[in-house]
């Protein structure tokens, strides 16, 4: 009976690490957490419950008269739907309110870290920081077209190429100007195919800067303003729109030109890559701005022999989340885990720093930390840390190189600490990445004729399916890296070619679905053929959160080579294990840009059923693109497939896919 009571405390207090967690690496630190008497957030998510109430959207609290909760009535909405707020707000109201402003708070985040790479780019260009060049000039006139700065300059007659320092200041204030500028539209709009731009101005819905529509979110959602949820969602998608085609592709744009767009590089990923002997120093957040730096302090010779003079033998790198997706495409250095991954690579005991900039780093890995010798660097103004134990090392762009040596050498100071037993799992895979839009028009349209067509032909022939952007964080709430492998599998087993960032990324890393040879055994005959004729793996890692900009391009490709838009396309989105308001932000531009998406875990619009349908249902009739919800992850590549195939059908290329089928099952007879 006692040891039945112990058993049922320790099952309430403790996450099951098989439960828990899809990958060995992370049951066996859990595990190892447990043991240490540490929590993670596997456990705090056991102990937590979350509130139903607000977990269905229809939770307000945008004045001191609520919060006012909502709750469905148990037996369904029968007739009117009579709730209301003390103000008389609706669920409906309140759900897009709520829903929207979690729209602002993803832009936002994307936004402003795209803003700070634009800053230092134009600090860059006027060459008032040394510390940052411009790596990419190819890249640059690309992004200055777009821009709709000239390239080019008539001197007598002729035509020559303009000044490439020219070229980057015009093109570095251009980009600025994109947040707060007084009038016109977001330039990127334009990028879009014709037909979606055109049905965004018909909407109304174009952008006008990407600051306004994120401000307007929070003025329309206030108390008393805008009370009408297809008039809220109208602005959630000007905001959203805003950072897909704005925030995140200036980002991903700019950093391309300052650090080099990625090419496919080969990695390792999981906690396996750390190593006992050397110097374990972990970045982890999201702005390439400070990893970039500390990278190649770290890389240096004189930080190296040093480390080796602490009797180390070197000092190993990996990447956390989307920071790690970062470092990946452009060094290949290896991811070593995502969202949830972070508290147990510093129960390793072999992280020396973990440090941090920007967005889903954990406060507890700053308790976790205080169990260890790990020191935990912040390195942001705008996210410190209230525990003792973290450092705050500001970092400042003008003093980058002198700030990120400075942080490499506390590292290396720090591996003679190390208190704890070492124990670091054995996991590790082998991916290749760094697929860029560039790249991928190399790898599949030749070194001469680096187009979308290859693709396209391949899409219209049926070897390839459908192409899916699966992307997005892990959640706490559901068995990590679960989602994110079965939906891919299940995808490119069904011949989906799939583009892959976040964590979602390195979760199909970890499990070896970004290896070439990883086409022999997950995909079906078409996409296998094409991965194993190209040399491609069947799931191309394009990048981090911001890189989602890069599905959205790819798409735009593929849709100018057929002369159709997104919306008409066979192609899906999905974010299996969501979490964040970046989340949200990005399964909106997918939508408003034709993109059916479907997301895992749950939605916060469950407990306004109009709004939901509003979403789910109505949307396609504007955008071309809806959202879904689906938990179960077979299933949830099914109605992805299921869209797949109705688009294929609509473009009457249904029949060439099973007339391919038809011949392969054919010619492997003879085989
Ligand atoms: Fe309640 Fe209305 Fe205040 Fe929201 S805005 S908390 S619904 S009174
Ligand atoms: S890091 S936003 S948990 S993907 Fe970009 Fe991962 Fe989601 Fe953060």
């Amino acid at each position: 009976m006692a040891e039945e009571k112990a058993s049922k405390e320790k099952k309430e207090k403790f996450a099951d690490p098989a439960q828990a967690s899809a990958d060995p690496a992370s049951q066996q630190m859990i595990a190892r957490a447990q043991e240490l008497g540490i929590d993670t957030a596997f456990d705090r998510a056991e102990r937590l419950k979350p509130c139903n109430i607000g977990r269905q959207g229809i939770c307000c609290k945008n004045c001191s008269m609520g919060p006012c909760r909502l709750p469905l009535p148990k037996e369904g909405i029968q007739g009117e739907d009579t709730r209301k707020g003390v103000c008389g707000a609706t669920a409906n109201t309140i759900c897009a309110r709520n829903f929207i402003r979690m729209v602002a708070g993803g832009a936002a985040a994307h936004s402003d870290h795209g803003r700070g790479v634009a800053e230092v780019f134009l600090a860059a260009a006027r060459k008032e920081n040394d510390n940052y060049k411009i790596k990419d000039p190819i890249k640059l006139k690309i992004v200055a077209e777009a821009l709709d700065v000239d390239t080019t300059v008539e001197v007598d007659g002729e035509v020559k190429d303009r000044d490439i320092d020219e070229i980057a200041v015009e093109t570095a204030e251009a980009a600025i100007n994109e947040w707060g500028k007084p009038h016109g539209e977001l330039i990127y709009a334009k990028r879009a195919p014709k037909p979606l731009y055109e049905k965004w101005q018909k909407l109304g819905v174009v952008p006008r800067n990407i600051d306004r529509e994120i401000v307007e979110i929070m003025h329309r959602t206030h108390i008393g303003v805008d009370q009408d949820y297809r008039n809220l969602i109208k602005q959630g998608s000007r905001a959203a729109i805003a950072d897909g085609w704005g925030g995140s592709m200036l980002a991903t744009d700019l950093q391309d030109i300052l650090f080099g767009a990625p090419y496919p590089v080969q990695a390792e990923a999981n906690l396996g890559v750390m190593k006992e002997d050397y110097v374990n120093l972990v970045l982890h957040g999201h702005e390439p701005i400070l990893s970039e730096m500390i990278t190649a302090a770290a890389q240096s010779k004189e930080m190296i022999d040093y480390a080796k003079s602490k009797g180390a033998k070197g000092i190993q790198i990996g990447g956390m989340c989307c920071t790690g997706n970062e470092l990946l495409q452009r060094h290949g250095i290896p991811p070593i885990g995502t969202f949830l991954q972070q508290e147990l690579a510093i129960i390793t005991g072999a992280c020396d720093a973990m440090i941090v900039d920007v967005q889903c780093i954990m406060q507890n890995v700053a308790s976790v930390a205080n169990c260890f010798h790990t020191k935990l660097i912040t390195t942001m103004p705008i996210a410190k840390m209230e525990q003792e134990n973290t450092i705050h090392i500001e970092f400042d762009e003008d003093h980058a190189m002198e700030d990120a040596k400075k942080i490499v050498k506390m590292t290396i100071d720090n591996y003679e600490n190390r208190k704890a037993e070492v124990m670091i799992p054995n996991e590790t895979a082998i991916q290749v990445a760094g697929f860029g839009v560039e790249s991928i028009a190399y790898h599949l349209g030749g070194t001469f004729r680096g187009t979308y067509d290859t693709l396209l032909a391949n899409v219209l022939n049926g070897r390839i399916r459908g192409i899916a952007g699966v992307v997005g964080c892990n959640n706490a709430r559901t068995k990590h890296n679960e989602g994110h492998v079965e939906v891919v599998k299940e995808l490119i087993r069904n011949d989906v070619l799939v583009l892959s960032t976040g964590c979602n990324g390195i979760a199909c890393a970890m499990e070896g679905l970004m290896s070439p040879e990883a086409a022999g055994v997950y995909c079906g005959p078409g996409l296998q053929e094409i991965c194993e004729t190209v040399g491609i793996p069947p799931v191309l890692h394009v990048g981090s959160c911001v890189d989602n900009s890069r599905i959205l391009l790819a798409a735009t490709e593929v849709a100018n080579a057929a002369g159709c838009d997104i919306c008409d396309l066979p192609v899906a989105g999905s974010a299996p294990e969501w979490m964040s308001e970046k989340a949200i932000s990005i399964g909106h531009y997918f939508v408003c840009s034709g993109v059916y998406t479907v997301f895992g875990v749950t939605l916060p619009v469950s407990g306004a059923p109009v709004f939901q349908d509003y979403l789910f249902k109505e949307f396609e009739k504007l955008y071309g693109g809806m959202w879904d919800l689906e938990v179960d992850p077979i299933k949830h590549a099914q109605k992805m497939i299921a869209h797949i195939d109705q688009k294929r059908k609509d473009l009457g290329i249904d029949k060439a896919r099973e007339t391919l089928l038809k011949d392969m099952a054919e010619s492997n007879k003879l085989a």
